[in-house]
């Protein structure tokens, strides 16, 4: 039952994946510059679903996956400057070929934590035999420096199980309000250095 379902998700996934490489090609021969440091998408494992779904209070069943998750398809777009992150989420906005069902920028309202990266929910067409599907998937945009700390902080969650000392939580607080100071210097670099090309 669940690797049919699966198997729309890959085709998806695939669809993404080239449609984002085209979008960013072409921004890169349009711009002559090469704002993704790296991009990487994967699929949510069937066990990470469940255990989502059940911290949601939901049972496991194609129904409540297709409807509570909308993050089976993520893909990360990491890019060097904070100017970048934008550019690249007007560049997704605007392609034919999605639907932004939702954005949510954490860059300008970071979350508790202090996470920040830009978010959008995008449907992806999926060509199927007399008919077009639409998936969910999550697009993160976020800056290297927004990268290095998020993963720090995925690290911690997954060491203290989501019971993170005060001590360790203030510290990222701390350093997360440092990656957004580092980010805004780099951007300001950034502006310094174009006046040379
Ligand atoms: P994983 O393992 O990275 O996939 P949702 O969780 O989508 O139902 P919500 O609140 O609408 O609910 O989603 P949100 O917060 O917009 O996006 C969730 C994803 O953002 C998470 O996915 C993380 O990837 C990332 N994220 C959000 N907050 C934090 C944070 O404080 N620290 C870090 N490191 N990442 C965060 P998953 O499924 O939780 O995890």
């Amino acid at each position: 039952m669940f690797s049919d379902f699966y198997t729309k998700y890959e085709y998806a996934k695939k669809m993404l994946e080239t449609e984002l490489e085209i979008l960013i090609h072409s921004f890169e021969i349009k711009h002559g510059y090469t704002p993704v440091e790296h991009m990487k998408s994967r699929l949510k494992t069937m066990p990470s679903i469940k255990k989502k779904l059940e911290e949601k209070g939901y049972s496991f069943t194609p129904d409540n996956i297709e409807k509570q998750i909308n993050d089976i398809i993520g893909c990360r777009i990491v890019v060097s400057f904070l100017s970048d992150v934008y550019d690249i989420v007007s560049l997704i906005s605007h392609s034919p070929n999605l639907i932004i069902k939702e954005r949510k920028d954490y860059i300008a309202n970071p979350k508790e934590s202090g996470y920040t990266s830009y978010h959008i929910i995008a449907l992806v067409p999926i060509y199927l035999e007399n008919r077009v599907e639409y998936i969910q998937a999550e697009i993160q945009v976020r800056t290297v420096a927004m990268d290095f700390w998020a993963s720090l902080d995925h690290k911690i969650r997954y060491k203290f199980h989501e019971s993170i000392p005060e001590e360790v939580q203030k510290e990222m607080e701390h350093y997360a309000k440092d990656i957004q100071e580092l980010d805004r210097k780099m951007y300001h670099l950034n502006q310094i250095m174009s006046k040379y090309q």
